[in-house]
């Protein structure tokens, strides 16, 4: 499926980063338009006039807003790629579950934990806490062991959500002083979150995401971090980051040649 391909993203944002993924891993060719979220576009208000949020994919012309629309939109669409559901409708259904599971719920109690203080960010810490059981158990019952992934041996939807949220868990375990994934309490989640790091086109934006991404983001949090006087992810340990995923890459194209 050809045709002009534009993504209204931001280069920060999660929904925006796991769109680009979907995009890279399918191998398709498309235009990156960073927005101004302060100060929004007026091509992106005229797309998204009701949420008025980015990502937004443009294809020949016409507009499809959010994150996971778009990538079941650029599954069916381009077909040749490899697929990023299950063709079975029943596994297909299961990955949609989990997917919006991760997103409305995890996701939700992580961003409370950066947003909050005190005893509220107690709260909401415990919270991801009791996510991360039901997905470890989750995965458990609905995934067992014995494929790289969840979709098979490629990397699929709730890779791609679970990359996007889970990618920069170091960065809020630094920052925060809370550290979310245990691999005792949740070896599952932790141990399929290494073996996404192992893909290219995820060790990429986990580069951005622990690296470039988090610079942003650590900027937006030292407000919390002045009053706090929390510790600060060094320059070095942003280095050593991006020598293992280079690494990484390398172990993995070693594998791939194999
Ligand atoms: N549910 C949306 C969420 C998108 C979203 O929250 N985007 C943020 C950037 S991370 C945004 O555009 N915010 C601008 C605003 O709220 O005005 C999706 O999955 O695409």
């Amino acid at each position: 499926m050809a045709g002009k391909v534009v993504l209204h993203g931001m280069w920060a944002s999660p929904y925006s980063n796991r769109v680009e993924l979907a995009l890279k891993v399918k191998g398709i060719e498309y235009e990156f338009v960073e927005e101004d979220l302060t100060n929004k576009s007026e091509a992106l208000l005229r797309y998204n006039p009701v949420h008025k949020k980015v990502p937004v994919l443009v294809h020949d012309g016409k507009p499809i807003a959010e994150s996971l629309v778009i990538i079941e939109y650029i599954d069916e669409t381009w077909t040749d790629g490899p697929r990023l559901l299950p063709q079975d409708p029943y596994e297909r259904a299961k990955v949609r579950f989990w997917a919006g599971f991760c997103q409305q719920q995890l996701f939700e109690a992580i961003i409370t934990v950066v947003k909050t203080d005190g005893e509220a960010q107690e709260r909401a810490g415990k919270e991801v806490h009791e996510k991360l059981k039901v997905l470890e158990e989750g995965i458990e019952g609905n995934y067992p062991e014995g494929s790289l992934f969840v979709n098979g041996d490629s990397v699929g939807l709730l890779d791609i959500v679970v990359h996007s949220i889970l990618g920069a868990h170091k960065v809020h375990e630094e920052v925060l002083g809370v550290k979310f994934l245990d691999p005792e309490k949740y070896p599952r989640v932790t141990s399929w979150r290494q073996r996404l790091l192992m893909r290219r086109w995820l060790a990429f934006f986990s580069f951005l995401g622990l690296g470039l991404l988090n610079l942003q983001q650590l900027n937006a949090y030292k407000g919390l971090l002045d009053n706090k006087g929390g510790n600060f992810v060094s320059q070095s340990y942003i280095s050593c980051l991006i020598a293992l995923l280079c690494l990484l890459n390398v172990f993995e194209k070693k594998a791939n040649a194999q």
